[in-house]
């Protein structure tokens, strides 16, 4: 039997966020991965925005850098004028097409330099209790099932997520019409525009969006989600992909170097994320952005304020779901708000027709964006369609 302060369940950003602040925090700490390699397969479009990351202490390095964008682009059905958010016009920061199993490496990494042990290739197998509190996990290392004590457990395993449900917690079931399911092509020998993120909407991927993503002059990252409520079958979301490459020139003409699935949630923030000695973080606590799907950004800020937790209930010696509370009371107060209002938008974006949503881009791509931010683009709508957003307007 081995005894940590802190053991942390998967080595996604989330998780190896967690571990190198719990590190820091003076917590000895286990980061345990079930894969071989940190990072790898990817399974991500890879953008991400650059505003949060001074947040969770993280400086961009070309290393994990693919290609620096300069804004994003929102095109309606008829890919006429599209809604722009770029630096010019909104004079912040943008973003990257990151290489994400470097980048997820470079957070481990992180992690290690602060002092966490990391294990790759150790799954962990089952949850260790008594009475309800969380003490450990039973993780398979080396060919052996090792228990590991732990004060607290932070469950960091991802959109599947399976620990934090083994250890009783229910909040990870997720409602249908707040499943995507994605499917996505690393592409070469394509035309897109190196400097920006494109976004399509409309039938071609039934309420969610077709996505290109830059990775270099020739090189980009098209992908689809559809929420799984408006698919018949499950080849639907391929089909639809296809489709849309094969009526696109620039890219028919593309080989494709790499196919990923995977899921997204699209959820409300939940209420109860934690069990006594145990905290969901990212993907595992549903903390996706239910209208951009992304995901890593949370997932690292939640990672954080899970370690501060631990901390206190360590240094408080206090495991109670009282003490517990503390965390999701942080990941409300940062991402509840922001959440319901997306969460309502994207209910609302995925009822639209074709010709509507024309209309709606065709009149927001008018309107000066401030901020590259999804708030920006929703009070576009709300000065031109305000009948669109009545139901979310005191979120806006
Ligand atoms: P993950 O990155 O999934 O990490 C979980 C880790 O836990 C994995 O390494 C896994 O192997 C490990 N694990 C699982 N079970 C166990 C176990 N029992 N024992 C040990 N280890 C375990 N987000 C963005 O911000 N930008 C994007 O462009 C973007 N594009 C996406 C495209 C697609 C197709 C998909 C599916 C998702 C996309 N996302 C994107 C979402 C993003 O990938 C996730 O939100 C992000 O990876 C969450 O990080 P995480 O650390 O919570 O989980
Ligand atoms: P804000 C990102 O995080 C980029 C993430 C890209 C993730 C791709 C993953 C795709 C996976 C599945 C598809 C899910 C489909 C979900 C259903 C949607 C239903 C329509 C922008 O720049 C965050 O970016 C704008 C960044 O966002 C992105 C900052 O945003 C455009 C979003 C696309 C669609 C919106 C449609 C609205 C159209 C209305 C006409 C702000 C703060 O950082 C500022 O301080 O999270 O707001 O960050």
């Amino acid at each position: 039997m081995l005894n940590y302060d802190v053991l942390v369940i998967g080595a996604g950003p989330a998780g190896s966020s967690a571990a190198r602040y719990a590190s820091r925090y003076g917590l000895k700490t286990l980061l345990v991965e079930k894969r071989p390699d940190i990072g790898s397969p990817v399974r991500c479009g890879e953008g991400i925005s650059k505003a949060w990351m001074p947040e969770v202490d993280i400086k961009p390095e070309a290393h994990w850098i693919s290609d620096e964008v300069k804004g994003a682009r929102i095109y309606g059905p008829s890919e006429k004028k599209p809604i722009m958010l770029t630096a010019e016009s909104a004079g912040n920061e943008v973003g990257f097409v990151v290489e994400r199993d470097k980048f997820d490496k470079h957070i481990a990494t992180l992690a290690a330099t602060e002092g966490a042990e990391i294990w790759i290739k150790s799954p962990a197998m089952s949850v260790i209790k008594e009475g309800n509190r969380v003490v450990g996990a039973k993780i398979r290392h080396n060919g052996e099932e090792v228990e590991v004590r732990a004060k607290m457990v932070i469950a960091a395993d991802g959109f599947e997520s399976e620990f934090s449900r083994w250890a009783g917690l229910k909040s990870p079931i997720l409602k249908k019409n707040d499943i995507i399911s994605a499917l996505e092509y690393r592409m070469e020998n394509v035309d897109s525009n190196e400097d920006f993120t494109d976004f399509y909407l409309g039938s071609i991927a039934p309420a969610g969006y077709l996505w290109v993503f830059p990775k270099g002059p020739h090189e980009a990252n098209v992908g689809i989600g559809v929420t799984i409520t408006m698919m018949k079958d499950r080849l639907d979301v391929k089909n639809y992909l296809d489709s849309w490459i094969k009526s696109h020139p620039a890219y028919s003409k593309g080989r494709i170097i790499q196919q990923i699935s995977g899921g997204v949630s699209v959820n409300k923030v939940k209420d109860k994320m934690s069990l006594p000695g145990l905290l969901a973080i990212g993907d595992a606590a549903r903390l996706i952005d239910p209208i951009t799907g992304g995901g890593i950004a949370n997932g690292m800020i939640s990672g954080k304020f899970a370690a501060q937790v631990s901390k206190k209930a360590i240094d408080e010696n206090d495991f109670s779901e009282e003490m517990m509370k503390n965390y999701d009371l942080m990941v409300k107060d940062k991402f509840e708000r922001k959440h319901l209002r997306n969460w309502f938008a994207k209910e609302k974006l995925g009822t639209l027709s074709n010709e509507t949503l024309d209309k709606l881009v065709d009149v927001v791509a008018d309107v000066k964006m401030t901020s590259i931010s999804v708030e920006e683009i929703l009070k576009g709508v709300q000065l031109k369609y305000p009948e669109l957003v009545s139901q979310l307007e005191d979120l806006i």
